[in-house]
């Protein structure tokens, strides 16, 4: 129940709007100085093999969720993801983009510092830094990275060599919901009633296709969680939620392997 808890905390659907973190990352630093500071150090979740998939990303998530910024001066990694609305950007928000980075941090073992942001109060050096506004985006000797693929293509890099590598061996691995994030977006946010129908059975198969690249794995890549997994894992849940609650579309009951690998 406390895992459930948190991921839904983790995973969460925005709809309210809040004040947010204003320090600068040198004020962070600065902050960070004191007492309090805590690196965000995790254990691997190698240990998770055959465990089944969602406990494995249930700890991750959990994990990823807990509130409040953490800082350190002594992390050279330094992520910003989507705060909750209404929490004074002390708890984690709802951006799949965002938990994606978070737990493939966690998965590495890489250690960082995590700040929220607060989309109603975006802090000027946070625009400076990052002119288009959105998150994830990582500060890493010197240089800010956006966008969730060039993030997670950075930390898989030669940056880390020591962290445990999360690309699949196979291609078509890699390829597993391709196109599921598009279809979400097109179904969730149509208004055309004609289109409704199609743009349904559009999303439904690719859940489908997801479904039968899990039969007889734990993982998609096979018994270990990759990073194929973390991409789609909190996109499927996003979609679940927001697909559930505003278009009563639920995962087809026949996709009995992508039900259990979502379960929290
Ligand atoms: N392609 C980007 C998408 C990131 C994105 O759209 N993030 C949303 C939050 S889920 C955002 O920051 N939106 C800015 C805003 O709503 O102000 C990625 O993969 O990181």
């Amino acid at each position: 129940r406390h895992h459930r808890h948190l991921m839904a905390q983790a995973l969460r659907i925005p709809v309210f709007r809040t004040r947010c973190c204003q320090r600068s990352p040198a004020a962070s630093r600065r902050a960070s100085a004191g007492p309090r500071s805590q690196t965000q150090r995790r254990g691997s979740f190698a240990a998770g093999r055959r465990e089944p998939a969602r406990r494995v990303l249930l700890r991750a998530a959990a994990s990823a969720s807990r509130s409040a910024a953490m800082s350190s001066g002594a992390a050279a990694v330094e992520v910003y993801v989507k705060a909750k609305p209404g929490t004074g950007a002390t708890v984690l928000g709802d951006c799949p983009f965002s938990a994606r980075v978070l737990l493939t941090l966690e998965e590495k073992a890489i250690a960082h510092t995590r700040h929220l942001i607060d989309f109603s109060d975006k802090p000027q050096w946070f625009l400076e830094a990052n002119p288009e506004g959105k998150v994830p985006v990582l500060h890493h000797e010197g240089k800010w990275i956006a966008d969730s693929d060039v993030i997670c293509e950075h930390l898989e890099g030669g940056a880390f060599p020591d962290a445990r590598a999360l690309s699949p061996a196979d291609e078509s691995t890699r390829q597993v919901g391709a196109a599921f994030f598009g279809a979400f977006v097109k179904f969730f946010t149509n208004g055309d009633a004609a289109a409704e129908p199609a743009l349904r059975d559009g999303l439904a198969a690719e859940v489908k296709a997801i479904d039968a690249a899990l039969q007889g794995k734990t993982f998609l890549g096979g018994d270990d969680v990759c990073s194929v997994d973390l991409a789609l894992y909190p996109k499927l849940r996003h979609m679940a939620v927001a697909c559930g609650h505003y278009k009563g579309f639920a995962v087809p009951q026949e996709c009995a392997a992508l039900a259990s690998y979502m379960k929290a």
